[in-house]
């Protein structure tokens, strides 16, 4: 009597939500199913490579309860990970991410470079190409409060939405974004993140802090573990708590000037290979603050996360 039972029928999956060592699976067919971890997946788990969602699986149908098993985990692109408490291991939340989109308000809370910076730099370092969104644009002098930054941003060559509920400024542009793949929406509370989101696609009803309405018109919807969620256009959102926070994201940041993508070019005419940028003489990132090529609010958020990874 072999452990586990034999396989019927295999399939790819993505993974949507593990509940309580469930798996909730959308296979190719577009059918939704619930599925165990096979034995051998499970033993991988235990040495602390879970499966969440965004990831790719193989499943097959097994005649007992719940009708599918995980058979194997497919190799990742990229994963969103939260510090672990203490000397644990940072937390894989989310897998196989297309992008994240970075929302910031241009005002109320208001705007500044080095968050804009930090969500950016950690998006590139997880390996997931950024786009940016500055929301609020309806609020009288937040179109001036973003003006410097927008071009900032998009000379670097990252693509920036201006966007508002208000106005429906950006909808459209935003909508296109997240039209395929898996986007996650991070940046810091009460920039507008689910309130976007529920304008993209009003069946979400996330959950979202509504001013001048003590009742609230929050949704059903609040986040209390990471899943997937359809949108109606075809794409995937990553809803995971706590990505607000960028305290709790377990991302390396030895290597954080290859997150500043425009440092790439003139670092190369740095002097010391793994130059700091900081200290060294005929620093090519230097130079470039100097002349202008690299913005100064650019290098002060780089300096300020390299000392905060010094610490
Ligand atoms: N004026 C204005 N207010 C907005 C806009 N978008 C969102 N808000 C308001 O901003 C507040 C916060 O919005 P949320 O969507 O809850 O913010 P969030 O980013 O999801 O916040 P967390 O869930 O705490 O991370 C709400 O009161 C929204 O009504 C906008 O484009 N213009
Ligand atoms: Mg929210
Ligand atoms: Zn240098």
């Amino acid at each position: 009597m072999p452990a586990e039972e034999p396989a019927e029928e295999n399939g790819t999956g993505i993974v949507l939500e593990a509940v309580g060592g469930l798996y909730r699976v959308r296979l190719a067919d577009g059918t939704e199913v619930q599925a165990l971890l096979r034995g051998r997946v499970k033993r991988t788990v235990r040495t602390g490579d879970r499966v969440v969602p965004g990831d790719r699986v193989m499943t097959s149908r097994i005649g007992t309860e719940p009708g599918f098993v995980v058979e194997e985990v497919l190799p990742r692109t990229n994963e969103l990970a939260r510090a672990g408490s203490g000397p644990s291991k940072p937390k894989v939340v989310v897998a196989n991410l297309d992008r994240c989109v970075v929302v910031l308000a241009a005002m109320d809370p208001p705007f500044r470079e080095e968050t804009a910076d930090r969500f950016l730099a950690f998006s590139e370092s997880a390996g997931i190409p950024p786009v940016l969104v500055l929301n609020k644009l309806d609020l009288p002098g937040a179109r001036d409060a973003v003006r410097e930054a927008t071009g900032l941003y998009q000379r670097i060559g990252y693509q920036v939405v201006g966007s508002s509920v208000r106005t429906g400024e950006g909808m459209e542009a935003l909508a296109q974004v997240v039209l395929s793949g898996i986007s996650a929406f991070v940046g810091p509370s009460g920039v507008g993140k689910s309130t976007l989101l529920n304008v993209l696609d009003p069946s979400l009803e996330l959950r979202t802090a509504a001013v001048g309405n003590r009742g609230g018109r929050g949704g059903k919807h609040t986040t209390v573990s990471a899943r997937l969620l359809p949108l109606s256009s075809g794409g995937w959102v990553a809803d995971t708590p706590g990505f607000s926070d960028l305290t709790v994201w377990g991302v390396d940041l030895r290597d954080i000037s290859s997150a500043f993508p425009e440092f790439e070019l003139p670092a190369q005419g740095c002097r010391f290979r793994g130059c700091s940028h900081i200290h060294e003489p005929d620093c090519g990132v230097k130079d470039a603050l100097e002349s202008g090529g690299i913005g100064p609010t650019r290098y002060q958020s780089y300096r300020s996360m390299r000392e905060e990874l010094a610490r």
